[in-house]
């Protein structure tokens, strides 16, 4: 289902990467929801592998061992707690679900999982759920390692174990109900929806079937016979036989494109131009507007997991970083999720983070630390927290001002500088030039003096950033150094002054 039921004209999802359920909860409280956050994706809350070699990586989260509700970021109850008070403020909450398989074949035997629960991935033994040898695809898988070796031939990537991953048969009437029993019971709790893992391995009938099961949303905080979201991990770059198309039907499906295209032509390699992006979404061979989850970086691609490369526009440049945001905020194609990170060690060997699998800050003992809170509102202890720099929080709110309205009032130089509105209701001019930018444009929006959003805020009638004259005519004067720490500008109509 292709609705993700926000609520208060709130659009953005912000992916709080391995936050714990405590700080989450907080969030939604102190931050998100009185600053218009949509929703929350929350890493996967269930029983998963424990690993010390290396040590407590994240990707530990994406092999479960079990569906009881106790994970890195916190316990069942902790979990009901913090869904209760999302919802309570509007904030809906997305579930990481990982249904296509369970940990890796070589994950060993015992209690090393996060709730403590036995389980034994030689002989393929999962007992709190139950999953028993019968319930995992080997005997259909045709390659010689058991692994998928070719992306080109889709009855391996969906049969196969994704690297060493052991394979759920999901063609089987009882796994899909235990999946569904397990996605079920969060729904009751008060989800809004899922993120579902890896959909590219699982058979789309699979998937239908066992979404088909899932309960309506919970009448508490969502009216009568709403469908839970759905968003599918499918990465499709294309040239492979997989493609997006074959899973519209069930929800959105994250589109791959977007941030590494849009990373590109920030970044100015092969010859690409912002100018470029006038006809940005399905203009660009983007999947339909409608079914389309975008982002510009992940927990995957950020760190070379996945899918885009080094084109991916991250926190660790900042500047590319906030433009891209940005833009994709301020672009009315497709639902919106904003990527909130934890910083680590990089060290890169022939071009490869030899780090890429350092967890969440934690004290060492693989508990992950809380989120403290500075002064000037940014967060400590190694949590990047995105959403909450200015210029990208003041662009979610951008993206509700301006909900609904068509892109207009295009502008380029031809070059990497150009300009767009959103009816009458928001405008905003990039320079992503080595000059400055200095031209007067039609923004579409009422004469008045307007708060860029992105240098400053406005607070009350005052603003601390720059400030934009609109005329009666809709006119304005926009002056962009290339040296701006932020080269753009944005306004809307809740920014007039
Ligand atoms: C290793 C070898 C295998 C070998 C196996 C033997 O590489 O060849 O068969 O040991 O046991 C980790 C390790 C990986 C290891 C595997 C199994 O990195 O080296 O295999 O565990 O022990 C995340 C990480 C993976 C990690 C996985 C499980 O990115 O590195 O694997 O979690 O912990 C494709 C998919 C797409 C996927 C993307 C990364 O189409 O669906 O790759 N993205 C999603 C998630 C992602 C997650 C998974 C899928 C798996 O976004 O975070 O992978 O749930 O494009
Ligand atoms: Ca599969």
């Amino acid at each position: 289902q292709h609705n993700p039921h926000t609520k208060h004209g709130r659009t953005a999802i912000v992916h709080l990467f391995e936050w714990r359920w405590a700080d989450i909860a907080a969030e939604c409280e102190r931050f998100l929801a009185p600053n218009g956050y949509a929703g929350v994706q929350i890493s996967p809350p269930n029983e998963h592998i424990t690993l010390t070699s290396p040590w407590y990586p994240w990707w530990q989260r994406y092999q479960p061992t079990g569906y009881n509700l106790c994970s890195r970021s916190g316990n069942e109850n902790e979990l009901r707690d913090m869904i209760t008070r999302c919802n309570n403020v509007g904030v809906n909450i997305y579930v990481d679900v990982v249904i296509n398989h369970m940990c890796g074949a070589g994950g060993g035997e015992g209690t090393h999982s996060s709730c403590g629960g036995w389980f034994s991935a030689s002989r393929k033994d999962f007992p709190s759920i139950p999953f028993t040898n019968m319930d995992f695809n080997d005997h259909k898988c045709r390659t010689g390692s058991g692994d998928i070796e070719n992306y080109g031939d889709a009855n391996q990537v969906r049969d196969c174990r994704l690297v060493g991953l052991l394979d759920l048969a999901l063609e089987k009437d009882y796994v899909r109900g235990k999946v569904a029993g397990f996605m079920n019971k969060l729904v009751d709790m008060g989800v809004a929806g899922f993120r579902v893992d890896a959909c590219k391995h699982m058979w789309p009938g699979d998937l239908q079937n066992t979404l088909g099961r899932l309960h309506n949303l919970n009448t508490k905080w969502f009216s009568g016979g709403s469908r839970p979201f759905i968003y599918q991990e499918v990465i499709d770059l294309g040239g492979e036989p997989i493609t997006s198309r074959e899973y519209f039907h069930l929800g959105r499906v994250t589109e791959f494109k977007y941030g590494a295209k849009l990373g590109t032509i920030f970044r100015k390699w092969n010859g690409e131009k912002l100018s470029y992006t006038k006809s940005w979404g399905e203009g660009w061979g983007f999947m339909p507007d409608g079914n389309a989850l975008v982002f510009i970086d992940n927990h995957d691609n950020q760190r070379g997991h996945g899918a885009g490369g080094a084109a991916i526009a991250t926190f660790w440049d900042p500047r590319i970083h906030k433009m891209a945001v940005a833009y994709m905020l301020a672009h009315p194609y497709g639902v919106a999720r904003v990527m909130s990170s934890f910083r680590w060690d990089r060290n890169f060997v022939n071009g490869k983070d030899q780090n890429d699998w350092i967890g969440p800050p934690s004290h060492g003992n693989g508990a992950t630390k809380p989120v403290p809170i500075n002064p000037d509102q940014t967060c400590g202890d190694g949590w990047v927290c995105e959403h909450r720099w200015r210029q990208i929080k003041n662009m979610a709110t951008f993206r509700n001002v301006v909900n609904g309205q068509p892109h207009a009032n295009w502008w380029d130089n031809q070059s990497n500088q150009v300009a767009f509105g959103r009816g009458n209701r928001g405008f905003i001019v990039f320079n992503n030039d080595d000059w400055n930018l200095d031209v007067t444009l039609n923004t579409g929006m009422p004469g008045g003096t307007y708060c860029d959003v992105v240098s400053g805020n406005k607070d009350g009638g005052r603003c601390s950033g720059k400030q934009i004259q609109v005329g009666g005519d809709g006119h304005a004067h926009f002056k962009i150094s290339n040296q701006d720490e932020d080269p753009f500008v944005a306004i809307h109509a809740d920014s007039k002054l």
